[in-house]
């Protein structure tokens, strides 16, 4: 069975160099906050597996080369012969800014449904991760996202929420009125902190809602405080973590391979220290390399940047 189990919409990214206003050559890459997820651990040498739809075509058959590519198991994964692809526009404005366009209503992804999870969460997973980002695609896709979260954790399958809160895709109260009920499947609940007030009452404080995050069930709750590091809430206690000091070029993806890293960190084992430093360490290749994933680190890369001294040739 695959360590972690995820499932949500990967899609075509589209990067341009500069503005997009002023056109110039796209470069291809594949996205999805779920996807960028498996990859990342694939890459660390755990056994990940990623569902969803995609579209018979061309660039269908790019997005699962791609993940298999980087050994992600898609066998769940369902070709949709009526729908396309999602797109995405990526402007990269600064370093830590980028500008995002979607060209995803009615796509494949978006089409997800509880039928297209049966088999793979029949198949069972160490770990079952989720984002908020699937529920905002559609009704289906919310259904489904509940329905896995529902029967995943009445089998005894850990879930894991990340809020990943889409501006793009549905306001703060839609959100809050569908993750704050999602999450109290979830056993491992990610948010940044301007995204906390999703998961717990309407006006409660960051602290109340740790307090009602825990109070329903998850026993452990992360959140990400950007460049000051990370803070993890668990039975074993409230530990935090600076971020390493790396350069930042590009910020996108950086949250996925945070959780990944800590999910890492919990499979192998070790103490929630542990993964909060292998969160952030994970958290820090993706910053400071271009691309949603290209540039995560494989387990002989891990302690590349401990002790990194800026400028350094290795
Ligand atoms: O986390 C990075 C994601 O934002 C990106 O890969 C695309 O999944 C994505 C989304 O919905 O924004």
């Amino acid at each position: 069975i695959p360590d972690v189990l995820t499932f949500g919409e990967s899609m075509v990214s589209l990067r341009s160099a500069g503005p997009l206003a002023d056109g110039g050559a796209l470069g291809m890459h594949l996205a999805g906050a779920e996807s960028n997820v498996a990859i990342a651990l694939a890459r660390l040498g755990h056994r990940s597996a990623w569902a969803g739809r995609v579209s018979a075509d061309e660039l269908g058959e790019y997005v699962l080369r791609r993940l298999r590519g980087e050994g992600v198991d898609t066998g769940g994964a369902v070709r949709d012969a009526e729908r396309p692809t999602g797109l995405m526009f990526l402007e990269q404005r600064t370093a830590d800014l980028t500008r995002v366009q979607y060209r995803r209503a009615d796509s494949a992804g978006s089409a997800l449904a509880v039928d297209d999870l049966r088999g793979p969460l029949a198949a069972g997973a160490r770990v079952l991760h989720l984002t908020g980002i699937t529920p905002a695609l559609s009704e289906s896709a919310r259904q489904a996202t509940l329905w896995a979260a529902k029967t995943a954790s009445a089998a005894g399958i850990p879930v894991c929420l990340d809020v990943n809160y889409r501006a793009r895709l549905w306001s703060r109260d839609e959100a809050r009125a569908v993750l704050a009920p999602l999450s109290s499947y979830a056993s491992i609940v990610v948010a940044s902190e301007d995204e906390l007030d999703l998961v717990g009452d309407p006006g409660a404080d960051g602290p109340a809602v740790v307090a009602g995050l825990r109070d329903r069930g998850a026993g452990t709750v992360l959140v990400k405080l950007g460049a000051a590091g990370a803070r993890a809430y668990t039975p074993d206690g409230v530990h935090t973590a600076g971020a390493l000091a790396v350069t930042a070029v590009d910020t996108v993806g950086a949250g996925d391979a945070f959780t990944a890293g800590y999910l890492s960190g919990r499979l192998d084992g070790l103490d929630v220290a542990g993964c909060l430093r292998r969160a952030v360490t994970l958290g820090a290749f993706a910053v400071s390399s271009r691309g949603d994933w290209e540039g995560l680190p494989r387990r002989d890369e891990l302690s590349m940047l401990d002790g990194h001294e800026p400028g350094s040739t290795i």
